[in-house]
């Protein structure tokens, strides 16, 4: 069973996936009416990333015999002054899920909670994906500057992003 402070923390961090899968959500919005629907798209697949991710933790609490408990989402931006502005804002919000992903893991430790521990170490990894993938969409967007062709060369490309991979999940009690 899962001890009281993991199962606080873990929901708190149930809290900061959605909380960015709603950011990204937001961003996806702002991208649509910008007329840029490659990067619409890819912050669309990005926002369902993040619901994974919750619910990743969500299991791991209730596969423990833990309690999940939703918390409130705040209402995030939507706008952003241009779309590079808007991928600095994912970089800076990435960094912020690692920091939060790593206090995770100290937890672990000062917990002696090895499973949650175990369960982790997929998501440090992840983290430098996700930081990876936002940081070389901000390189792409900083050579093209204000060229219009170029941004849309950068919106094709995006367009591309493939849905995430772990979007099925086996019905309760079933295989
Ligand atoms: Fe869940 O990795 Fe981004 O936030």
């Amino acid at each position: 069973m899962i001890g009281k402070a993991m199962q606080d923390a873990l929901n708190e961090q149930i809290k900061h996936e959605m909380g960015s899968m709603y950011l990204y959500l937001s961003m996806s919005a702002y991208f649509n009416a910008e007329g840029m629907d490659g990067m619409a798209h890819w912050m669309r697949m990005q926002a369902m990333e993040e619901e994974i991710h919750a619910m990743k933790f969500f299991d791991h609490i209730k596969d423990r015999d833990g309690r999940v408990i939703l918390q409130a989402l705040e209402q995030p931006k939507s706008e952003w002054a241009s779309p590079l502005d808007a991928f600095k804002a994912a970089y800076e919000h990435e960094q912020f899920i690692t920091g939060k992903i790593n206090d995770l893991v100290k937890l672990s430790r000062e917990e002696n909670d090895n499973a949650a521990f175990s369960m982790l170490q997929w998501f440090v990894e992840e983290q430098v994906e996700e930081e990876a993938s936002v940081s070389k969409v901000i390189q792409m967007l900083k050579l093209a500057g204000d060229n219009g062709y170029a941004l849309l060369m950068i919106d094709k490309e995006l367009s591309m992003r493939q849905p995430p991979a772990a979007t099925q999940q086996p019905a309760e009690g079933g295989e």
